[in-house]
């Protein structure tokens, strides 16, 4: 059995670039060195474009569950503390529990804040209980919990952090005397494998735990995902940002593994929300049990909850309009005759050229984000003095960008400008683009779709200085 085993973990190639080598790696030592219990693994995907490919991203936070009671939900009870709840560095609180690190005697060091780290060993998503200083919990420096009010189980993962299996955790429940309950310890784990450490009492009469690294064997180990008062709940985990996942420590039979279907999507793989239904066997490591979403939400070239941000990134710059130039100059998505967006637009959206939603990206577009970034009231309120329905002729044409050291550039190349020393190395004076409008024809000649709504008159010449780039745009309209 094991040899099949490990043919199963040796046979998926085609997939591999999608798993983190420690996992991948981990299940081939598993079987090679030790005797644990079964485990199932995957990844969770967004399907761009309704072909699964490896461009598809991961998505991560996702909480895929063992559906104990095959009802479909993920029934769990009493508080669980995930780290990867509170994000990178936030202090670990929940009401009615303190987190504290406590030295070898179990006293409380004070002024030592608990927070969520990250670790690519987390059992769940990405984050593990730490401190400023470490990730891991030693017998000097252990994770204590305590409890406003006494409870009656605790359950917390403990997680090898080292090449060979030499972690054990332990995990100590106290009562409100400082009276040890009981105690218990983890198998030796090595890099990545975890188990639930779990106390339960018959009545609720535990006021604080420990949780950290057996002195002799070790002092790395992590711990993740703590659960109180847990009695009855379904095994769940979340799924890393890379979209993997992987549950450890099952148990032999059938498993019904099945996620949590993210808000505003549906589950493609398995079909119609199914879960996947498999058997597994002891020791048995079953891979590439993947989900598959694909997003419910209509794609559009138009910024619904913020028509003028181009790039969806909550400020309204000049960047925004420069997004629209370097389409219009070289266009990568729209008809280079006229203008037209295709329907829908690729997904994730590139960019919502589209600011007056009709379909087309052309220099009216533009001149909305210009007569914003310049205080210009535009006319749709129907005030109509300085506002024109300026005849075709005279509106906006010929984009051209004189110099365009960002032509062709992403939203992403827009975060590596603003994010530091290209902008310090080429200050304010920067000429990123310029919009030149002139002779109409040249781009739009008969339609509606252009500048009809702006405020010919106060727009001749405009100068935006956005810290990092100065945006000429002059002459707009002639
Ligand atoms: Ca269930
Ligand atoms: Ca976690
Ligand atoms: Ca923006
Ligand atoms: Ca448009």
């Amino acid at each position: 059995m094991i040899k099949s085993t490990l043919l199963r973990a040796l046979g998926n190639g085609p997939k591999s670039k999608r798993h983190r080598g420690m996992r991948r790696q981990r299940t081939i030592e598993r079987m090679e060195d030790r005797c644990v219990l079964a485990s199932v693994s995957g990844t969770v995907i967004d399907d761009l474009d309704g072909v699964v490919d490896p461009e598809d991203p991961g998505m991560g936070g996702v909480t895929v569950f063992i559906d104990a009671n095959a009802n479909g939900a993920l029934d769990v009870f009493g508080t669980a503390v995930e780290p990867d709840s509170f994000g990178v560095a936030g202090k670990i609180e929940q009401p009615g529990m303190t987190f504290s690190l406590a030295d070898s005697n179990n006293t409380i060091m004070a002024g030592v804040d608990i927070i969520a780290r990250a670790h690519p060993t987390a059992s769940t998503g990405d984050l593990v209980f730490g401190t400023e200083q470490v990730t891991h919990f030693a017998f000097e420096e252990k994770l204590r919990v305590d409890f406003d009010t006494d409870v009656s189980s605790v359950t917390i993962d403990f997680i090898g952090s080292r090449p060979l299996p030499t972690d054990i955790g332990t995990l100590e429940i106290f009562s409100r005397d400082g009276t040890l309950l009981d105690s218990t310890d983890s198998i030796a784990l090595i890099e990545g494998d975890y188990q639930s450490l779990r106390l339960e009492r018959t009545e609720a009469d535990i006021a604080f735990m420990t949780a950290f690294t057996k002195r002799e064997n070790g002092i790395t180990g992590r711990l993740d995902a703590l659960r109180v008062n847990d009695a009855g709940s379904e095994i769940s985990t979340l799924s890393a940002s890379d979209g993997e996942y992987e549950i450890q420590n099952l148990s032999a039979g059938r498993q019904l593994v099945t996620q949590v279907t993210p808000d505003d999507f549906e589950q493609t793989v398995p079909v119609n929300g199914n879960p996947h239904d498999v058997t597994i066997t002891e020791e048995q490591n079953i891979l590439d049990l993947d989900f598959i979403n694909t997003s419910t939400i209509p794609l559009s070239w138009h910024n619904a909850a913020n028509p003028l941000d181009v790039d969806d990134d909550g400020a309204i710059i000049p960047f925004d309009v420069l997004l629209i130039v370097n389409e219009l100059n070289e266009p990568q998505y729209r008809d280079p005759v006229t203008g037209e967006l295709p329907q829908p637009p690729p997904r994730p959206v590139p960019a919502f050229f589209d600011v007056n939603d009709d379909g087309f990206v052309a220099p009216d577009d533009v001149l909305l984000i210009v007569n914003h970034l310049n205080g210009v009231v535009v006319n749709g309120a129907g005030e109509g003095e300085a506002s024109v329905d300026a005849p075709s002729s005279q509106v906006a044409a010929a984009v051209q960008a004189e110099t365009s050291p960002l032509a062709g550039t992403s939203m992403s190349g827009h975060n590596d400008v603003t994010d530091g020393s290209q902008s310090d190395a080429q200050p304010n004076n920067r000429l990123l683009a310029a919009v030149e409008v002139g002779e109409v024809e040249q781009v739009f000649d008969t339609d509606d779709h252009r500048a009809s709504s702006l405020d010919a008159s106060a727009v001749s010449e405009i100068d935006v200085n956005d810290a990092f780039a100065l945006l000429l745009i002059h002459d707009l309209l002639s």
